[in-house]
């Protein structure tokens, strides 16, 4: 710890720790009467013995000063509605040197405290200004690089640092991910946006490193370079002993991860720039050179409090707080600037005041600049749909040569085979696709060799090898966080989730993460890629609830997310190539749920009638996003609305309807549920005598909720309407599970309300 030059005690119980904070700074440059060295030249070493440099130096301290006064800057005009946000970096500005021992082609994924890390990154392109483009992110101003005022980010395009939502520990697995994607790259041939030698750094504090989700990626990192397989991810743990007001209990953090035989543990002291540069190199060389995950335990401390609402003399003893901010870097970084006899009290003074002036000016500049002030400006970047360019993309048919290799020749080519059902024509379609995208890979829980549980996707495995199908470890939030990351790389990954239900579990990795990188880096950032989920209840093989989810809530609501769901083959595989051109073109994050009970579905009315199997679509057919198909668009005495399991079921019914009706029935299968294409169902609804909602999911808030709004927003609320919906619980094993899923003696049952 640094030796303080004045007694805190005496003057400094003040309630703005920020001010007092910044008081200590001045005095104790003031006060410093310690021996000063020659000054060292640029490249000799900072203090005797220092690995750093003393040109390092000098960037690094006006690095961390740009840091310090921006927090300084954000608490003051937070009062004054100039800045919106006051998580400081205070404490933490020794993060610089992990900015500066990397590179800014380096795929970075950082904490909130990153101030220093960012100042400093900003100095390996020329011409950029850290102190402009963050006082513009602070203030929310339209002009903010990183987000476009969409939120206080750390985050940059030409400098690789991808922007973080604030969902603690959410970014590792994709941080992790995006290791393995450099690495994969070159296995498949695909040219990456960075070198080939880069690595992936992530950054996260020490409370976080707790989290289940930061937990799976340490595993998920451990278990790759257990199997000798590169992962070149730098874990830096920003320890400041503290999350929020809550203890790490003390040296928690190196003896949770010291031992973890394939996470290499290393410690800098990131409170000294001159002790703890060679140790950050230390660990960065290592994490380059070796291809293995390391931990870097980067010891920091935290002044200021959580964030600007964050009163810690109220909730800690005021001795607690001097002894902290006596551990305040910034003073350790002033000992340093004057010890080695690089600046005079006056010059360090004289640039602490000259960075507080550049920040403040900064800050008022960015105020005067627009904010967000329309809907369409907030939404632009959240869901671009350019449905030209997609149409393009999704009939695309240049890869004759290609796909005739994949299925084996000309005569094999699906689309000359007679009718399949749906699991047969997704795994051709996946063919398809794969042959189509060179950077495409598929992944997931027993996807390879058995080709699924299912078996959708055998053959793939043997066709595009272990580099393109591989099976993952078990843990879908990995699952995702892979995906993500070898979509941030420029590839197209179809990850698979094995059953619904287990999507839940790592849902956030598409809500949180996924599904908002385009809105908060306006539309800079994109990591495009098709989820594959086995959906839905009804099937026979396994029973209960977790092979049979009909829940597709939690998908329904996420922001920007496509969800398609196929009710037989030719749709499925038309709807994989919209899928696949929507994430190439627009950079979207697609769903696709593969009703598990219609695998297999080979007939509709009858057994052996072979009905519910479908004639290949050749390729050049695709579907346009929320195109439904209509069953007997003439018929208007009664409109189903339906998806999924509920089309062949809504077909049948209507047979029966129609024996005691006389009724002809029309059966609308929605195919796209997110969004949901309103004015189609409008357009349905128009010329119906009666309407019939089936939705297989639950009652509340189900898909069903959806149409019957749109119907009455609409205008067509007066027509006759009946809803069949399953019902709100969890589904049970065998025959039982007929009672809460919708059945066609419900349909029909329906239907006879309106007669
Ligand atoms: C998943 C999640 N849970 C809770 C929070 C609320 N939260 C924000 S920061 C924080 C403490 C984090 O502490 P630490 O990881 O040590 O980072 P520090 O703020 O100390 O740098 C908490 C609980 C969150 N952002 N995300
Ligand atoms: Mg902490």
């Amino acid at each position: 710890m640094t030796a303080l030059p004045f007694s805190l005690n005496a003057r400094h119980k003040g309630f703005n720790r920020a001010e007092i904070v910044d008081q200590n700074f001045i005095e104790f440059v003031q006060l410093w009467q310690g021996q000063v060295h020659a000054a060292p030249s640029d490249g000799e070493p900072v203090l005797p013995g220092s690995a750093l440099d003393a040109q390092g130096f000098r960037d690094l301290l006006g690095s961390q000063l740009i840091s310090r006064h921006l927090d300084l800057m954000a608490r003051v005009l937070r009062v004054q509605n100039k800045v919106f946000y006051t998580i400081g970096s205070s404490g933490h500005e020794g993060n610089a040197m992990v900015a500066r021992l990397t590179r800014h082609t380096d795929p970075a994924f950082l904490h909130y405290r990153s101030g220093g890390f960012m100042a400093e990154r900003f100095r390996k392109l020329p011409g950029m200004d850290p102190v402009m483009d963050s006082a513009l992110s602070f203030a929310a101003s339209m002009d903010d690089p990183a987000s476009g005022g969409r939120h206080k980010v750390w985050g940059s395009k030409p400098l690789w640092v991808l922007p973080q939502t604030s969902t603690i520990a959410s970014h590792l697995p994709k941080a992790f991910g995006t290791a393995v994607a450099i690495e994969q790259a070159r296995r498949i041939g695909h040219t990456l946006p960075v070198p080939q030698d880069s690595i992936a750094i992530c950054s996260f504090g020490d409370a976080s490193s707790n989290h289940a989700t930061a937990q799976t990626a340490f595993n998920a990192a451990g278990w790759t370079a257990y199997q000798k397989l590169p992962a070149p991810v730098l874990f830096v743990c920003e320890d400041n002993g503290i999350g929020i007001s809550v203890k790490t209990p003390s040296g928690w953090i190196a003896n949770n991860f010291r031992q973890r035989p394939d996470l290499d543990y290393f410690y800098a002291d990131g409170l000294d720039l001159a002790e703890g540069y060679g140790q950050v190199r230390a660990a960065v060389e290592h994490c380059r050179r070796t291809r293995r995950p390391t931990f870097l335990h980067l010891r920091t401390t935290r002044v200021m409090g959580h964030a600007g609402t964050d009163f810690e003399i109220e909730w800690r003893s005021v001795e607690e707080l001097f002894a902290l901010e006596a551990t305040d870097p910034l003073l350790r970084s002033a000992e340093i600037a004057l010890a080695s006899g690089l600046y005079t009290r006056e010059a360090l003074l004289a640039l602490y005041e000259a960075t507080r002036k550049q920040c403040f000016a900064a800050a008022e500049d960015a105020d005067r600049r627009p904010r967000l002030g329309t809907l369409a400006e907030v939404m632009k970047p959240l869901a671009p749909y350019t449905p030209a360019a997609v149409k393009a993309e999704a009939e695309r048919a240049d890869y004759a040569a290609r796909r005739a290799e994949v299925f084996g020749g000309e005569e094999k080519l699906p689309e000359k085979q007679p009718p399949r059902h749906l699991a047969i024509q997704i795994g051709q379609a996946l063919h398809d696709v794969m042959a189509k995208y060179p950077e495409s890979l598929l992944f997931g829980e027993d996807v390879a060799l058995k080709g699924g549980v299912y078996t959708v996707t055998k053959g793939l495995f043997k066709t595009f090898k272990g580099n393109r199908v591989f099976n993952t470890l078990l843990d879908e939030t990995v699952i995702l966080g892979l995906a993500q990351g070898y979509a941030n790389m420029g590839m197209l990954p179809l990850p698979e989730i094995q059953y619904l239900a287990y999507f839940h579990n790592a849902c956030d990795q598409i809500r949180g993460e996924a599904c908002s990188l385009q809105f908060f880096s306006n539309d800079q950032y994109r990591n495009p890629l098709v989820m594959r989920v086995a959906s839905l209840g009804y099937q026979k093989g396994f029973g209960g609830h977790f092979h049979n989810d009909n829940s597709i809530t939690a998908l329904r609501d996420i922001p920007g997310l496509v969800v398609g769901c196929p009710s037989r083959g030719d749709d499925a595989a038309a709807m994989l190539r919209t899928l696949m051109a929507l994430a190439k073109v627009d950079g979207r994050v697609c769903a696709f749920l593969e009703p598990i009970a219609l695998y297999m579905t080979k007939d509709l009315y009858e057994a052996g009638d072979g009905l519910w199997q479908y004639a290949y679509p050749a390729p050049g057919e695709a579907l346009t996003l929320g195109e439904g198909r209509v069953y007997a668009q003439d018929a208007d005495d009664l409109v189903v609305f339906t998806f999924g399991n509920g089309v062949p079921m809504a077909l049948r019914a209507a047979r029966e309807i129609e024996k005691q009706h006389g009724w002809r029935t029309r059966v609308v299968d929605l195919r796209w549920l997110a969004p949901l294409n309103d004015a189609f169902i409008v357009e349905q609804a128009r010329s119906a005598r009666r309407i019939l909602v089936l939705d297989e999911g639950r009652r509340s808030a189900g898909v069903g909720e959806g149409i019957i709004t749109a119907i009455v927003e609409g205008g067509y609320g007066a027509t006759p309407l009946q809803r069949v919906v399953g019902v709100d619980t969890y589904t049970p094993l065998a025959g039982a599970a007929l009672l809460v899923l919708p059945g066609e003696v419900d349909i029909v049952a329906a239907a006879g309300r309106m007669a």
